[in-house]
């Protein structure tokens, strides 16, 4: 958004703008060009106090409770967080900004047990988990404001997006970060749950990109935003492990720990809409996106060992 020329805002709990240090690592190298205001989606008042603040012309609403094992954990902060933080933007925008334009983060695991293959903008719903079935609201809110009030309220439906800025209790990150820690001798195994887990993983720059074409579009709609491709979570490891000349087998261990109640066997999604209507193409395919995150972390691994702060993002 800053290279396209955007005043970019953005919602911040307290308890994060207290402890800069920790908690904005990621976006260290930006913290001089956004505006931060302290809001939070528990908090109908903070959240309209920003946007009675400010004249907002776009509204990228990704924040949420995003990690579908902890949904498991506790299903009811995250039903509670996900959906009514939904309601209240939504809420907010409608009161004293009925212009904005909103996106809303839809999620492939909305389709969770899925009815086709591959999963595209009709396909229907049915969620898997606490996660899924607060997405399947926020994605009804988001319409239901566009058909109820006219507002230029967008779904995207994304599949897996990944990157050197991913959290580190996903799977992805967790095997890259672990593999490069094995490299240099601070681990001796990966501990996983289901290998055999189908995913549709792209690069989070990538789809970042389709988020701010689906807002430009002439008419707020759904996109499904997917590589098209679908990996297991053994090739992702297969793969990583290869990265820095290992064998995966040789350190990956099943743990019953890291299994779902109720798993999304596979997914994989049809992106002919955003391609053919907005003109949206991936620059990154699965093996390179699985290279640059190892390198990340192998850097960051290298950068602890010597004492330097912990370099976290990409290159391209
Ligand atoms: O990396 P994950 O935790 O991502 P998941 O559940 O697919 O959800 C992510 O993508 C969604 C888009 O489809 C987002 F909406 C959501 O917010 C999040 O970003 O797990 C991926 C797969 C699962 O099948 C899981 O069972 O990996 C499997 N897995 C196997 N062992 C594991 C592990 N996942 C995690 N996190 N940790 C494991 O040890």
């Amino acid at each position: 958004m800053l290279s396209l020329g955007y005043e970019v805002h953005g919602l911040v709990r307290r308890v994060a703008l207290e402890d800069p240090e920790r908690r904005f690592t990621r976006i260290a190298h930006l913290l001089d060009r956004v505006q931060l205001h302290a809001a939070s989606l528990e908090s109908y008042p903070s959240i309209f106090a920003v946007v009675s603040h400010h004249d907002f012309d776009e509204c990228y609403h990704l924040a949420a409770q995003s990690f579908v094992a902890e949904s498991f954990a506790d299903g009811f902060s995250t039903m509670n967080t996900n959906i009514n933080g939904t309601h209240y933007m939504l809420a907010a925008l409608r009161e004293l900004r009925p212009q904005c334009r909103f996106y809303f983060a839809g999620s492939s695991e909305m389709f969770g047990l899925v009815s086709e293959t591959p999963q595209r903008e009709t396909t229907p719903f049915h969620p898997r988990s606490p996660y899924g079935i607060s997405k399947v609201a926020g994605f009804e809110l988001s319409r239901n404001y566009r058909e109820a009030y006219g507002m230029f309220a967008a779904n995207g439906i994304l599949f897996n997006h990944e990157g050197p800025r991913r959290g580190f209790e996903f799977v992805t990150r967790k095997i890259t970060s672990t593999v490069a820690r094995i490299k240099a001798g601070q681990a001796t195994e990966l501990r996983l749950g289901n290998l055999e887990a189908r995913r549709d993983w792209g690069h989070a720059k990538d789809y970042v990109r389709a988020m701010h074409l689906i807002l430009q579009h002439d008419r707020p709609e759904e996109f499904v935003v997917a590589s098209s491709e679908s990996h297991t979570v053994r090739e992702f490891c297969e793969l990583a492990f290869s990265e820095v000349g290992l064998d995966y087998r040789e350190y990956v261990r099943i743990d019953e720990r890291f299994y779902r109640p109720a798993e999304v066997e596979s997914l994989v999604g049809d992106a002919t809409k955003v391609r053919t209507v907005l003109g949206w193409h991936p620059t990154y395919n699965f093996s390179e996106l699985v290279r640059e995150m190892v390198q990340n972390d192998l850097k960051v691994v290298l950068s602890q060992t010597a004492g330097l702060p912990a370099a976290i993002g990409g290159q391209r």
